[in-house]
């Protein structure tokens, strides 16, 4: 007999995390459709959600635990010999060597956090101080000019700013932010509002701007700093802001005055007038809002272009006000601004508490006394996902112990010792930390769709397995605590908030105390919400009035919320005035002197502004979000209707120049590698770029059940060694690279 479910959950292929209803039919997702009850999409979704069942039945699902076989092989093992085998590894290296020598990378891609949480409780517990995830090579940059501007992270009120100026992505394909495409029509549809856009491509959301900056690839620090010295030189500053709400101003301001425009202009190939026309329209609007994202944060002087894109919106004053940019609250926060150190073989600046992707390998791959000799991956796929794919599998390989944590089998569980089947973020409770939104910030707790395929754990219950094995708290901590869950909340808050007074080091193992305690008495086994009661009172004792004004007297009022509602809470509501309470520095005033970029930012009048060559003349953007990428979560190349093997994009005339054309094939070279791709002829490029999509080149089981991949594997073209000088972050957005073409059968592109 067949059985149909339906249930509220959210998609999980970007940031945006849209609420939907999802129907399933024997385990198939058959109906999709937009949840209106959600507080941010209120019912949108994109095309790719419609396709979760790729993802929720891809044919390469793990269904046990793997141990490799000394032949390189898997062998299939049981759960309890998995986690004992573990455990006592782990704990091996921790005591020979120390548990700082153990890694963790990950802990959530775009649509799963809350395993992430418990991690932090394993990590305690094997004294392991290093991590990093996707942030670190993407948005590390520009967390550590939010570190020193003002220590938090801003959100930008898109749905009201008069002026829109996006640096480097293409919300139209990417997302990230609610209801992006029909926000984009209405924006380009209202005379009264503009769009300035920073692209070297013709992309969909360029098409619909009012001011195109067309940069040459990589030099969007020139056009930036053009326009902020337009500003400066033409006083379009908000002089009262910056007295009122800042400091360090002056050297700022002193150093744009100095900005010859015009050579600027010509620097990265932007018209001037267009410079000066779009910084006149910043410099002169009601309310300014901008957004920024990998186009600028993976390609040269990524940490120089946020401050300067910020610097923007500060000294026109545009915070704290409707249409403007806004520090946020948040549920729990993705990363700790400020809490910085250095790696440890090769000195990394670790920003955030997240050290560098793209030094991973360099930490493994040595015989340095303080290298690493352990990783746990959990929800990423660094092999596909990070610079030089061949480094990091040998770096893998290089450790006395790997551990992926996945549902697929994926290109980094095929380095690893065990590979855990984790449940699929519908098979499971589930919630992403994504939580970046002002004045109404909202937070999805969701609820499981269909029971955990067979053989799959959700990662909590791996965590507490492997923290039981490890000893990690005692029973004589979680037996009175136990006791207490089962006589009411309020019993329960009294005697947890009593025993982290008498022992602060138990804080820390917080997250593993609340499954083990309070866990089991959540209603519809809802155990993995456990860590959230913490977050809950955390976040009312933090913003007590936000939480407040968002319906809410305290932390377990909150907390029942996020259990009940399948839709998602508003858990604060900020007025614009509280938003210089998320102001970290106790004068509450953003510093806008920060020495290391001033000296970049002086530095580029003598700095060349190419870094192609006779040999590699092209700058390859390895990476452009189409209609048919979705990171890695989907790996069935069945789930695409069109660019099926990811086409590359190159401009008219270069394409002439190479006697290309659209449906032939190219090689495409770089300093670490080479591939081949089917073209697309594209008048969205300019010459001399070219770009490829990402999420292509996965091993999928073909026909006869053997890995196939289709597309092209990005990371085995790019360098470790071209990346940010301060955040360490790769240049994906701007690898050198020559095209020589192929004679080959014309392929249907489109
Ligand atoms: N469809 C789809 N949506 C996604 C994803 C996906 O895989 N597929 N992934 C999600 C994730 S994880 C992320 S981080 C976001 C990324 O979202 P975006 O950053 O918006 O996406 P990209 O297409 O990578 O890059 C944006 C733009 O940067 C431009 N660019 C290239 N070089 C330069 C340059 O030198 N200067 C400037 N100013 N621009 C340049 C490219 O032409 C491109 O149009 O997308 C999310 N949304
Ligand atoms: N060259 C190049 N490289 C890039 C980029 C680029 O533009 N160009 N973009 C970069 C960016 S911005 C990003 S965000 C990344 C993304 O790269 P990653 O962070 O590595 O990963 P995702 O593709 O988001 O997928 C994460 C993994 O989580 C697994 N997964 C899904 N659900 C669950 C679950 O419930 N539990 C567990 N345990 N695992 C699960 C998926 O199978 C997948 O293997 O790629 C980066 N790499
Ligand atoms: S916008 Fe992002 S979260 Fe929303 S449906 Fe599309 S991919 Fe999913
Ligand atoms: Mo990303």
């Amino acid at each position: 007999m067949s059985t149909e479910v339906t249930g509220k959950t959210a998609c999980i292929l970007c940031a945006a995390n849209c609420g939907v209803e999802i129907t399933a039919r024997d385990r198939r997702f058959v109906r999709i459709r937009g949840d209106k009850e959600h507080p941010h999409s209120a019912g949108y979704t994109c095309e790719k959600a419609l396709r979760l069942d790729h993802y929720q039945n891809g044919r390469d699902r793990l269904t046990s635990p793997l141990r490799r076989r000394p032949d390189g092989g898997y062998e299939e093992i049981d759960w309890d010999t998995a986690i004992a085998e573990i455990a006592e590894r782990l704990a091996r290296v921790r005591d020979v060597h120390g548990g700082d020598k153990i890694f963790y990378y990950g802990g959530g891609a775009q649509g799963n956090h809350l395993g992430g949480s418990y991690s932090r409780a394993l990590l305690q517990a094997l004294g392991a101080k290093y991590r990093s995830n996707a942030l670190a090579r993407e948005k590390t940059g520009e967390m550590w000019v939010d570190g020193q501007l003002y220590g938090g992270h801003t959100a930008a009120d898109l749905e009201h700013a008069e002026v829109v100026v996006l640096v480097g992505n293409n919300p139209w394909q990417s997302h990230q932010f609610p209801r992006a495409r029909p926000w984009l029509r209405e924006l380009a549809a209202d005379p009264d509002r503009t769009l300035i856009v920073f692209d070297p491509r013709r992309s969909e959301t360029a098409a619909m701007a009012d001011f195109h900056l067309r940069v040459r690839p990589g030099t969007d620090a020139w056009c930036l700093a053009a326009m902020l010295g337009v500003l400066v030189q033409e006083d379009l500053v908000d002089h009262e802001f910056l007295d009122q709400h800042t400091t360090g101003a002056e050297p700022v301001l002193e150093l744009l005055a100095e900005v010859p425009v015009a050579d600027y202009a010509g620097r990265c190939g932007v018209p001037e007038d267009l410079i000066r026309a779009a910084a006149r329209r910043i410099g002169t609007a009601g309310s300014v809002a901008e957004h920024e994202d990998l186009g600028i944060q993976q390609g040269p002087h990524s940490t120089l272009c946020s401050y300067l894109a910020k610097l923007l919106w500060i000294l026109t004053g545009n915070f704290a006000k409707r249409g403007a940019m806004s520090l946020h609250s948040w549920l729990v926060p993705l990363a700790s601004p400020g809490r910085e150190g250095r790696s440890p073989v090769t000195g990394a600046r670790i920003i955030a508490g997240y050290l560098p992707c793209n030094s991973i390998a360099e930490e493994i791959r040595t015989d340095h006394p303080e290298r690493f000799r352990a990783m746990i991956v959990e929800s990423a796929n660094p092999v596909s996902s990070l610079a030089d794919a061949r480094r990091f599998r040998e770096a893998m390989r290089a450790l006395d112990l790997t551990v992926v944590v996945d549902v697929a089998f994926t290109e980094t569980a095929r380095e690893a010792d065990y590979v855990l089947p984790a449940a699929s973020q519908f098979e499971k409770w589930e919630a992403t930390f994504f939580t970046l939104e002002f004045p109404r910030n909202a937070f999805h707790l969701r609820a499981p769709i269909l029971e955990p395929l067979p053989g799959t754990l959700p990662e909590p219950e791996i965590h507490a397995r492997l923290l039981r094995a490890l000893d990690a708290v005692d029973e004589s901590v979680l037996a009175p605590l136990r006791d207490a869950a089962e006589q009411g909340r309020e019993k329960f808050a009294e005697a947890f908030f009593a025993t982290v007074a008498t022992d602060p080091g138990l804080m820390r193992m917080a997250p593993h105390i609340l499954y083990e305690t309070l866990g089991p008495t959540l209603p519809d086994g809802a155990r993995a919400a456990a860590a959230l009661w913490g977050a809950a009172h955390l976040c009312a004792m933090t913003n007590p009035d936000a939480v407040r004004r968002a319906g809410f007297a305290g932390g377990d009022e909150l907390f029942d919320a996020i259990l009940t509602s399948r839709s998602g809470v508003v858990f604060t509501v900020d007025d614009y005035p509280d938003t210089w309470h998320y102001v970290r520095h106790a004068d509450r005033r953003f510093r806008l002197e920060i020495g290391e970029l001033l000296d970049e930012l002086r530095g580029l009048t003598g700095a060349e502004a190419s870094w192609v060559s006779t040999d590699f003349p092209f700058v390859l953007s390895a990476g452009e979000r189409r209609s048919f990428t979705a990171n890695a979560l989907y790996r069935d190349p069945a789930w695409r209707r069109r660019d099926a093997e990811g086409a590359l994009r190159i401009s008219p005339d270069d394409a002439e120049r190479l006697g290309l054309d659209t449906g032939g094939r190219a090689r495409i070279v770089t300093e670490r590698g080479a591939a081949e791709a089917v073209v697309e002829v594209s008048d969205m490029m300019q010459p001399g770029h070219i770009s490829l999509p990402n999420g292509y080149g996965l091993d999928y089981p073909g026909g006869d059940g053997e890995p196939v991949a289709t597309g092209v594997a990005l990371n085995e073209l790019t360098s470790l060694l071209r990346r940010d000088p301060i955040a360490g972050t790769p240049w994906h957005k701007h690898v050198p690279a020559r095209v020589e073409p192929l004679a080959a059968t014309r392929v249907e592109v489109s």
